[in-house]
């Protein structure tokens, strides 16, 4: 069952195919639907050591689909031993693993590149880090028992829609070596409650470290397979300049720090008021290939970089808090923050183009508006 996409002429209209903005154009009605389903974290909930519930970023390519609990079932098969058919029950009663995971989708900060890929419109909000818990997929892999010539393990989500002409449901693979890895989980809740609809509902699988388009939601199907998949979504996740490069394959979180935005926002541009003083800029940061080891904060725009305090860690996945105190003074400042991680990986100070729109890591410009501190008080 493993292709599940089919070429339809038929199909080819319903919208212009994947391409970059004219110059000057606007983001249209086209992208807002888009930005108006699929929400961002608000920033300032970087506050949160664990993204509270509903504030996690949500990105879902067709429609959530209506999935019963209690009748789900997921099945288990292609080049194994064992085919498997699991009811949630039979996975709950695995062995259970909860771990807090920073997810961000691979388009985060897409709507800053120049020229703009027409897509979702994100800035820099595609982000959250909640507490998921599931049980290994290994485990389960363990007992179906992949047979020799086994090469890939397919991912098939309940959602169906069409992209470009190509009608499909959604789906994404690991090589066996990757989808055996102890850390990818079958997921069937977060902070401590059943997955919600739009996170997938009633199970997903998780990639730890991994862009969010690994994690396949509504996950109905793993399927082993003896060669390399090459699905629609496998294609589309690849770093191109150019429509018929082949690319590279999109595949972990490259690093990347925020900044909490300081003080108070302006209701429109979402511009900072900061009073002059002492202030503490705060923040998180994270990468899907190594530790965060380094985190620089600049004031002025990028011309200087000040090291800032590393803070805890909840997981090993999760992200990490950085705070440094600063005395704002008294005119413009534009914040920046970028991560450095234990593989050197580092983020650029201008952004890198690609068609896609992919892992534009080009720190933040939060534009602060530091006021003189007398308020006119006593
Ligand atoms: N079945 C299915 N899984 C999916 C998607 C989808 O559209 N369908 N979107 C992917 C993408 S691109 C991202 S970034 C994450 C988002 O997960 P979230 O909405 O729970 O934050 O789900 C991934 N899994
Ligand atoms: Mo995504």
């Amino acid at each position: 069952m493993t292709t599940t996409e089919t070429s339809n002429p038929a199909l080819a209209g319903l919208s212009r195919p994947a391409r970059v903005a004219d110059e000057g154009e606007g983001v249209g009605l086209d992208e807002i639907g888009l930005a108006a389903r699929n929400h961002g974290m608000p920033l300032e909930l970087l506050a949160h050591d664990v993204t509270p519930l509903g504030a996690h970023y949500v990105l879902t390519h067709y429609d959530i689909p209506l999935a019963d609990a209690t009748t789900w079932a997921l099945e288990v098969g292609g080049l194994v031993r064992s085919p498997l058919s699991l009811s949630l029950a039979d996975l709950q009663a695995r062995p259970v693993v909860s771990r807090t995971v920073t997810m961000e989708c691979a388009g985060n900060g897409r709507a800053r590149l120049s020229p703009r890929p027409v897509s979702q419109p994100w800035l820099h909000e595609a982000v959250g880090a909640m507490t998921w818990t599931g049980t290994p997929l290994a485990g389960v892999l363990a007992d179906a028992a992949p047979l020799d010539g086994a090469v890939d393990v397919v991912f098939t989500g309940a959602d169906h829609g069409v992209e470009r002409g190509v009608e499909q449901d959604y789906q994404r693979s690991l090589t066996v070596e990757q989808a055996t890895d102890p850390e990818v989980l079958l997921a069937w809740a977060c902070n401590g409650v059943e997955l919600p609809p739009q996170h997938g509902h009633p199970l997903r699988l998780l990639v730890p470290g991994w862009y969010g388009m690994a994690s396949v939601k509504w996950l109905r199907s793993v399927e082993v397979v003896d060669h390399v998949f090459d699905g629609y979504q496998m294609r589309a996740y690849s770093l191109r300049q150019a429509p018929e490069e082949e690319g590279e394959r999109v595949t972990r979180i490259a690093p990347r720090a925020l900044v909490q935005p300081p003080g108070f926002p302006d209701f429109l541009s979402r511009r900072r008021v900061v009073r002059a003083g002492p202030q503490l800029l705060t923040g998180r940061a994270w990468s899907g290939w190594a530790e965060v080891v380094s985190v620089e904060v600049s004031v002025d725009g990028g011309a200087t970089w000040v090291e800032a305090e590393l803070g805890a860690q909840p997981d090993p996945r999760a992200w990490r808090s950085w705070s440094l105190p600063w005395t704002a003074t008294e005119g413009r400042h534009v914040v920046s923050a970028r991560a450095t991680d234990a593989t050197g990986r580092t983020q650029p100070s201008e952004p890198v183009w690609n068609r896609g729109g992919f892992a534009n890591t080009a720190p933040q410009d939060l534009q602060v508006l530091v006021l003189a501190a007398d308020r006119g008080e006593s």
